[in-house]
């Protein structure tokens, strides 16, 4: 594993070509994740990847806060309440901890780690609603959940702890309601990702692929640099299946009971893995200045004639950071004793939008150089222009992350026709194909081409499914997903 003073040395990480090496590296060198502890599929979050994680979930949160309440609910889960939804239990069964005993003293129920926590909140559902004036119903939390995954664990992406899971859970008087909630939550997760600078695409998926429970599942996906799709986000429409099985009943304006109709939606730290993949470089973390916990790095360059003007560059340094902090930027001030090189390859890997440099020649001009992480563009700006330029800076790079990240996303989503272009299709991003609906169908095409079916497109075209040659509208998207 590398760490910073390795890849201080190297100056340089493997090629992001290599994406699952890439990963892991930088993880490990930009200080996000620490994979050392001793458990499988458990990760360390380090102070700036913590940081990180932090300015992301403070959007997610204030997106929620118009319309959700935020509420926490134990980990702990009985027994008896995490048996009653059939499906649910099914979904779920393999991948659930259990606590057993209390001390040496076995447990007459055990408890259950929650891998989800609709078992854990509908109990409480229940005795929450008992009117129509009680709905809709909508809460979120962001906790920690526990999934004994089998497939390669990867940090970010598949976790033993997930430890920042949000999920939402809502009730409503009807069936469309809860529709109409679920489209709310679609927009609630573009309009996140778009904050991020992720492209992504959301699509009905198949009903072999819902979520344990569920009526049906929309799922956001995004592409990571291996061509491979990582979901990165899913809304389910529960219909009444748990409201039954909880007897989550409300009276109507009738006076009668019905069922409430329930949806949940939930997003995971799969969400930084996103940030990180899709813009990474090979100089490390590139990131949307809304979320970098720090956003302008000031460096003294203090050498030469440098040396000679040093209290007045570090004056101007320091000038320069009150100004900026100020008006609310993250800013640091790196006046180490490390050459001003080693410093601007620190600061790239942490991903840091703007650097600014400060140096014997611009003391006389009352300028300072301006460099942009995700271009390298350098430009002299004047002492007195500097925040107007970084607002202005700050908004051009998200929009260019944005854009350069949508075109290839892009560029990597093909039409096809049949079978051999969608296996080349997928094998540098997603293939966009007819599909007659038949299950059977579906279950062969993902064999065939070795991919999974991600799901149903909104849009739709006219063309032959490529199993049965039916003549069909519907439109569906294959990839190689992790
Ligand atoms: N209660 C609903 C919201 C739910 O649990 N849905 S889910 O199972 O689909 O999980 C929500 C999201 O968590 C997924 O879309 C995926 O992005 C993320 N996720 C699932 N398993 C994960 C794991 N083992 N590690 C990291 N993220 C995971
Ligand atoms: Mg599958
Ligand atoms: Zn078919």
């Amino acid at each position: 594993m590398m760490l910073y003073g390795d890849y201080v040395k190297s100056k340089s990480l493997p090629k992001k070509e290599d994406f699952g090496e890439w990963y892991n590296e930088i993880l490990s060198v930009a200080e996000i994740t620490d994979v050392r502890y001793p458990i499988k599929g458990l990760c360390v979050w380090h102070p700036f990847g913590f940081a990180l994680r932090n300015k992301v979930y403070a959007i997610l949160k204030s997106l929620l806060d118009a319309d959700h309440q935020e509420a926490l609910f134990p980990l702990l889960v009985p027994e008896n309440e995490f048996m009653k939804e059939a499906e649910h239990i099914k979904g779920f069964e393999n991948e659930v901890y259990w606590v057993t005993k209390g001390g040496t003293t076995p447990l007459e129920v055990p408890l259950a780690l929650r891998p989800t926590s609709e078992t854990a909140i509908y109990p409480m559902f229940k005795l929450w609603i008992r009117s129509h004036v009680d709905l809709p119903l909508r809460i979120y939390q962001i906790v920690n959940t526990f999934r004994y995954e089998t497939k390669h664990t990867r940090p970010l992406i598949r976790l033993r702890e997930i430890t920042s899971f949000k999920e939402a859970h809502t009730a409503h008087t009807t069936w469309d309601d809860a529709e109409n909630q679920v489209r709310e939550a679609m927009q609630i997760y573009s309009e996140f990702y778009r904050r991020l600078a992720v492209p992504h695409v959301i699509t009905k998926r198949p009903q072999w692929d819902k979520f344990p429970g569920a009526d049906y599942t929309m799922a956001v996906d995004t592409l990571m640099p291996d061509g491979k799709t990582l979901q990165i986000g899913t809304i389910h429409h529960l219909g009444t299946n748990f409201a039954k099985t909880f007897d989550i009943q409300y009276e109507d304006v009738n006076g009668e009971q019905q069922h409430v109709h329930q949806t949940c939606y939930g997003i995971s730290e799969r969400c930084i893995a996103a940030v990180i993949a899709v813009h990474g470089d090979d100089g490390g973390l590139v990131l949307p200045p809304e979320v970098a916990p720090t956003q302008v790095v000031i460096i003294p360059i203090l050498f030469g004639k440098g040396l000679q003007h040093g209290k007045e560059i570090l004056h101007v340094c320091k000038h320069v950071r009150e100004m900026l902090v100020d008006v609310g930027f993250r800013v640091v001030l790196d006046d180490s004793d490390e050459r001003p090189g080693a410093k601007y390859y620190k600061w790239e890997m942490k991903g840091v939008p703007l650097r600014i440099e400060v140096g014997p020649r611009d003391l006389k001009e009352k300028m300072v150089t301006l460099v942009r992480r995700d271009t390298s563009e350098k430009e002299p700006i004047s002492q007195s222009e500097l925040v107007e330029a970084i607002w202005q800076k700050l908004e051009e790079i998200h929009a260019n992350l944005y854009e350069r990240a949508r075109k290839s996303f892009d560029a990597r989503i093909v039409d096809c026709k049949t079978l051999d272009e969608t296996k080349i299709a997928i094998k540098k991003g997603i293939a966009r194909v007819n599909w007659c609906g038949g299950e059977e169908c579906g279950m062969k095409m993902e064999d065939a081409v070795d991919a999974d079916m991600l799901g149903e497109l909104a849009k739709t075209k006219k063309g032959k499914c490529p199993i049965c040659n039916k003549e069909s509208d519907k439109v569906v998207l294959m990839a190689r997903a992790y």
